[in-house]
């Protein structure tokens, strides 16, 4: 089944140099396509509608102030299951929890600073590419 979702590569993979990196995984795997890629800022009214539903919980203020602390790249990925096996190639959200192999699991230590955002859901992708590519959505 043919999916699209959108993937954000955090301030810290693009601070740390590892955008290349993540990117050659996505691209490596069979039958996915990278659509849509841009370096961008956030402000905090896309912070908002992108990570809404955890307002009000203790990591959304520190959430949004991180994720607004340097350009993310925004990428949209096509192909075959790719909501779900992006989630499987960037690993759970605590990166010590994460295996190696998978990119949190390789790459990260502080639940925050997880280096990369993939769509949760069919539902979730539609919400989030409207909220970055409306051109493609
Ligand atoms: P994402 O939405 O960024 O793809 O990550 P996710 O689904 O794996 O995790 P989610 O629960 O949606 O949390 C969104 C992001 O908030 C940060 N976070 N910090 N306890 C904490 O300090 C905490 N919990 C979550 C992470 O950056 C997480 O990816
Ligand atoms: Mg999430």
């Amino acid at each position: 089944m043919s999916q699209r979702t959108l993937v954000l590569l955090k301030p810290d993979a693009v601070r740390r140099g590892l955008v290349g990196e993540i990117i050659g995984r996505i691209e490596r795997k069979a039958g996915w396509t990278i659509s849509a890629l841009e370096l961008r800022s956030l402000d905090q009214d896309t912070l908002e509608q992108h990570y809404g539903e955890h307002k009000g919980k203790p990591f959304y203020e520190p959430l949004v102030a991180f994720m607004s602390s340097g350009p993310v790249v925004a990428l949209v990925v096509e192909g075959e299951r790719v909501i779900e096996g992006v989630r499987a190639l960037a690993g759970p959200t605590d990166p010590i929890a994460a295996a190696p192999g998978s990119i949190r699991g390789d790459f990260g230590s502080i639940v925050r600073e997880n280096l990369i955002h993939a769509s949760d859901s069919e539902e979730s992708a539609e919400r989030e590419l409207k909220i970055f590519f409306p051109g493609v959505a």
